[in-house]
């Protein structure tokens, strides 16, 4: 006899289709943010950037965002919720963006983190812990793993063991589709198995109060030999500082 499924199960497999549209919505952004660099100089506060990113979209023929943009500078990074405010960028600050738009309703979902102009020690430690939580993570997927919670757990240990507990603030990902936030939840506890076909996002973070934040988002599209990445932005610490 046939099985029942859930709808959330079946719109979480994506169509060559939709996930053209997802991809689509995706290269618009890191267009979006590509352009976004450039215009980044001392004293431009996260509001300024936050319409330029707004415009940009518009510009590109894209009016719906996926959520509103996370812009932050300095110490705001460590604010996962944080909202563009009067805050001016400085020599050494680290600068979040995580931005998504749609395409036919499809959503994307990306964050970056950089440093402006240089990096410190810590700042550099932070980084690279945070990329090679998300490396680890790929590559347990890489390898057949499909266990949200063995997953989230992989980047939560990984991430404790080098900077304690509670800096890692949030769930590791989430699916992606006509909503921002979709099942499967790449989370704590989470008892979801990531079918063949979905897209989610792989986006560990550590937040440090009164210092700033880090956290790497991708978005990938879950195949039957691994995962492809979605999202084409480098994400070496070398390409993170910008000169
Ligand atoms: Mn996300």
């Amino acid at each position: 006899m046939k099985k029942t499924k859930l709808l959330h199960e079946v719109r979480a497999v994506k169509s060559k289709k939709e996930l053209e549209n997802i991809i689509r919505a995706q290269r618009i952004s890191e267009q979006v943010l590509s352009d976004t660099l450039k215009i980044l100089k001392i004293g431009i506060t996260e509001v300024e950037v936050d319409k330029f990113i707004k415009k940009s979209f518009i510009k590109y023929g894209v009016s719906i965002l996926s959520f509103t943009p996370i812009v932050s500078f300095g110490k705001n990074t460590a604010n996962i919720h944080h909202t563009p405010g009067k805050s001016k960028l400085k020599i050494g600050d680290m600068m979040m963006f995580d931005i998504g738009c749609t395409m036919n309703h499809y959503c994307s979902d990306m964050t970056r983190t950089y440093f402006f102009r240089k990096i410190n020690k810590r700042q550099e430690k932070i980084y690279l812990t945070v990329l090679e939580a998300q490396e680890k993570v790929l590559n347990k997927i890489k390898n057949g793993e499909r266990r949200a919670k063995v997953l989230d757990k992989t980047a939560r240990e990984f991430l404790s063991k080098k900077f304690g507990a509670s800096k890692f603030l949030h769930g590791l990902g989430h699916g992606v589709g006509t909503v921002i936030h979709e099942w499967p939840n790449l989370k704590k506890g989470s008892e979801d198995i990531l079918p063949i076909g979905c897209v989610m996002t792989v986006e560990p973070g550590l937040y440090f109060k009164n210092f700033g934040g880090v956290r790497i988002e991708d978005m990938i599209l879950i195949t039957k030999n691994g995962y492809k990445n979605l999202t084409k932005v480098s994400k070496s610490v070398e390409s993170a500082i910008l000169k």
